[in-house]
This record gives C-alpha cells, structure tokens and sequence, in this order.
C-alpha cells in the first residue's frame, strides 16, 4: 500500500495546488489515481504526457498532475487536444472531459474527433450532471431524475455518450466505473495505446449535486447503488429485458484496427515529398 501511495505522490503537484477541489465522496479523485497507475504501467515519459481538459470539476485533474497539462474553455478540450496531437504526434495526449464538457457544449467536437480517428485518449467522467456550477441538468442526466434545473424530473430522454462515440466512428469505445478501479486502469491504458479516437466513459458519482437530489442519504449508498447496477455487457446480453432496465453496462463497445488521422497525415507528407 505505501508503495502505491508512493507512486501517486510521484506523480503529484504538490506545491499550492493542495487541498483538492472535489467534494467528499466524489468519484473524480478515484479516476486520477487510475490514471496516473495507467500512465505509470505503460511507462510513459511524464514529459511525454499531455493531459488537457475543459472547465468542470472533472476539468481540475490536469492541476494536480504533474504531466504536460492545458486547463482549456469549457466544451472545447478536443479542439486544443487535435491541435496538439497533429503537431506533435510523438506525444500521448490525453483528454478529460465532463458529460457536459464531451456531451452538451462540446457534442459537436466529440462526434467529429470520433469520426476523425485522431490518436487522442479522451475520458469522459460521467456523474450525469453540471458539478461545478451548481448541479443543472446535462445531456445525461437520467429520464425522471432531479437537478437544479429538473425539480419536477427530467422530461427529457438521456444521451448515452458510448454509443453516440461508437455511432460516430470511434474505433475504440469503453464504459467502466470508479467501483472497478482495475477495469478502469485497463480501459484507460488500451484507450491510450490504441491507434485512433480511443473513449472511455467513467461513471464517476457527485452526491453533493446530484445523489442528495435522488434520494441518495449518502455518497456510500449511491456507491452501493452503481455496484449493484454494473454489470458486464456480457451478462446483460443474458438478462431478460425486465431487468435490464437502469442497468450500467460496462465493458468494451469497440475495438478496431485503425490508423490515426495524425499517422495518416504523415503519410501523405511523406508520400507528397517522394520519400516512399
Ligand atoms: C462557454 C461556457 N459556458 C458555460 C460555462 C459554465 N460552466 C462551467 S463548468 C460547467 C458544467 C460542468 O459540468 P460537466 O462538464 O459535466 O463537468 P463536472 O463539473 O460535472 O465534472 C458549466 C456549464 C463556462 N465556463 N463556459
């Protein structure tokens, strides 16, 4: 255990960016760890990591991490990331967005990184809400569920960000949780290493915002509530359709052979300068 926390300390900022800003019992802490175990497996260079993210509490990740990072405007992280990637591909860079960041303001630059196939790893932390300003409705918050914005429930149907990954193009698509911490770890490292677009989505809880509005007492009971509703997208192929019903499916959406834009691109330079 010392050396597990040794490892993470390796990786931190330590100077002024301590205490956090995540509230007790929020998941977005728990998806840093794994990144930085992920990042730590591949042996990756720190200098060699870009992490760049938009504004949300999701969006803090990159201040405490001591990798090459870019705190970006809300909603257009991708952007920032293709720029990055396509004039440096030798660089792991690696997006982290909220579902309101990947989903609502910046939907449009998801389904476009998507169908680019830009070699970016893009992690979406899902806690089905705007977290950091006060708890409104996103684009994922569920049918019925209860926000700032949705006192009476939410009337309108949720986006569900791995598929519309996937329906875009994304040739490597995931969802896991902060329950499963080594599922995590795994997904995040396939999606930095996989030529292309690689998405993971993370359920990742928020109690402050969203739990106490849907009669979660505590954050362990909605920890509690995303364990009992995880199940892998093998076992729910073999639920009946009643009890597939509110069911988190985790697991891998896609895996596909792919070259990335920023490869192909240096391709055709290659090929425009007679070099092959
Ligand atoms: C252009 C713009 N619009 C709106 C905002 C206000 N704003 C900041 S964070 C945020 C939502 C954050 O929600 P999400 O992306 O889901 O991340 P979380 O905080 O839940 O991790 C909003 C609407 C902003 N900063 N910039």
């Amino acid at each position: 255990m010392a050396k597990v926390t040794q490892l993470i300390h390796n990786y931190l900022r330590h100077s002024k960016r301590f205490p956090h800003v995540f509230c007790p019992g929020c998941g977005h802490g728990i998806v840093l760890g794994s990144l930085i175990r992920s990042v730590h497996s591949l042996g990756l260079a720190k200098d060699d990591v870009v992490l760049v993210a938009g504004i949300g509490c999701s969006g803090r990740i990159p201040v405490y991490v001591d990798f090459n990072s870019v705190h970006t405007t809300h909603g257009r992280a991708l952007t920032f990331a293709t720029g990055i990637k396509m004039a440096n591909p030798r660089l792991t860079v690696i997006v982290i967005m909220g579902d309101g960041d990947a989903l609502s303001i910046g939907g449009n630059h998801l389904i476009h990184a998507a169908r680019r196939n830009i070699g970016l790893a893009a992690l979406v932390l899902n806690n089905h809400i705007y977290g950091m300003t006060g708890g409104q409705s996103s684009c994922t918050t569920p049918l019925g569920s209860y926000s700032t914005t949705t006192p009476f429930g939410q009337l309108e149907e949720e986006f569900d960000i791995s598929r519309v990954a996937k329906v875009c193009g994304s040739s490597f698509v995931a969802r896991t949780t902060v329950m499963q911490a080594r599922h995590m770890d795994k997904m995040i490292s396939t999606a930095i290493t996989h030529p292309g677009f690689g998405m993971v989505e993370i359920i990742s809880p928020c109690h402050t915002q969203f739990g106490r509005k849907n009669r979660f007492k505590t954050s362990v009971d909605m920890y509690r509530w995303l364990q009992k509703k995880s199940v892998s997208l093998d076992k729910f192929q073999e639920l009946p359709p009643e009890k597939r019903k509110d069911a988190v499916v985790t697991g891998i959406f896609e895996q596909k052979d792919c070259i990335g834009l920023e490869e192909k691109h240096a391709r055709m330079r290659r090929e425009l300068r007679g070099e092959t």
